[in-house]
């Protein structure tokens, strides 16, 4: 993996409103490092809509349009098209929406906008839950996780959805996955993302979140380095939908992963090599599709 410099400036001030250890926030820092100063975020309702603080105060540098949970990619269009008619080009439109805005909710608006090659970035900053509300399941939730609407034995017993794969099927110019514990490949995506402007791109991010994976918060990059080395999370690009650019392969075992956390630990061994059986098998089908 290529080493970049990772830019100086922050557009992400201190004293946010997320918890200790909040993946998101170091999403949204890396994600601004790579973007810079002429860019306007479209935020739905997610913890990120309470992380960037309360009118008049903002903990991010660039402005922010909240919007409503279910209409971060109309809302996004939106803005782009407003700025198109003020001949303003250089502007980045940046869609930054939970899983839940993503995967469930927001998952018509955001497929309506890349079906119109809208001119924006759609990230998804994935905690794996609805954090905000309490930790409740989403599309987005893994197989095997327990959540406050998966709880006791009743743990999660579907698959998580593959969202990269739902927005290649949309042929748009870029997709990718990345992660906060591989910080230059996240800026150089972002900066890539960036200048493959006139069209949608979009980003999936896994952000760990301490308190709904039950992980102490020194351990956030820790833990997603483990997803990205286990391959439960792997770091992928896919250019028109068709052309795969695979950016890393990892060698540990998907144990090493779930037993970091405490959303996981009613798992027992013969659960846990199940999960390992899907994810060798979805890493199968994904080395078959890289060029
Ligand atoms: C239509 C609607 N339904 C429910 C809510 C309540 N709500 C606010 S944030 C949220 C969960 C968001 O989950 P996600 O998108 O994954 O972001 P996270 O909170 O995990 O960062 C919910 C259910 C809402 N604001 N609007
Ligand atoms: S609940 Fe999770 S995603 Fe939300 S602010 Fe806290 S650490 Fe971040
Ligand atoms: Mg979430």
């Amino acid at each position: 993996m290529e080493q970049l410099t990772i830019p100086q400036e922050d557009y992400l001030n201190p004293g946010h409103l997320g918890c200790p250890g909040c993946g998101a926030s170091i999403a949204m820092k890396l994600a601004l490092k790579a973007l810079g100063q002429k860019t306007i975020v479209v935020i739905p309702a997610c913890c990120w809509g309470i992380l960037a603080g309360p009118h008049p105060h903002s903990s991010l540098k660039v402005p922010i349009l909240h919007t409503a949970f279910a209409t971060a990619g109309a809302a996004a269009s939106g803005i782009r098209a407003a700025l198109d008619i003020r001949g303003d080009t250089d502007t980045t439109v940046l869609s930054w929406a939970g899983d839940g805005g993503t995967f469930d909710i927001g998952f018509q608006s955001l497929s309506g906008a890349v079906e119109r090659n809208e001119d924006c970035i759609f990230v998804c900053y994935d905690n794996e839950a609805y954090m905000n509300t309490g930790v409740q399941r989403s599309s987005a939730t893994p197989f095997g996780t327990r959540t406050t609407t998966t709880p006791g034995q009743d743990w999660k017993k579907t698959r998580k959805k593959n969202i990269i794969e739902a927005l290649a099927a949309h042929r748009i110019p870029y997709a990718a996955t990345a992660s906060i514990a591989f910080p230059e490949d996240m800026v150089r995506k972002f900066q890539k993302a960036k200048e493959k402007k006139g069209g949608s791109r979009f980003l999936h991010v896994l952000a760990a979140c301490p308190p709904g994976w039950r992980v102490p918060s020194e351990l956030t990059i820790k833990v997603s380095r483990l997803a990205v080395q286990a391959n439960v999370f792997p770091l992928y690009e896919v250019e028109d939908g068709i052309t795969y650019t695979l950016n890393y392969t990892g060698e540990r075992k998907v144990e090493d992963y779930l037993k970091v956390q405490g959303r996981f630990k009613h798992l027992t061994e013969a659960d846990i090599s199940g999960v390992q059986r899907q994810i060798d098998a979805d890493w199968k089908l994904l080395l078959k599709k890289i060029q």
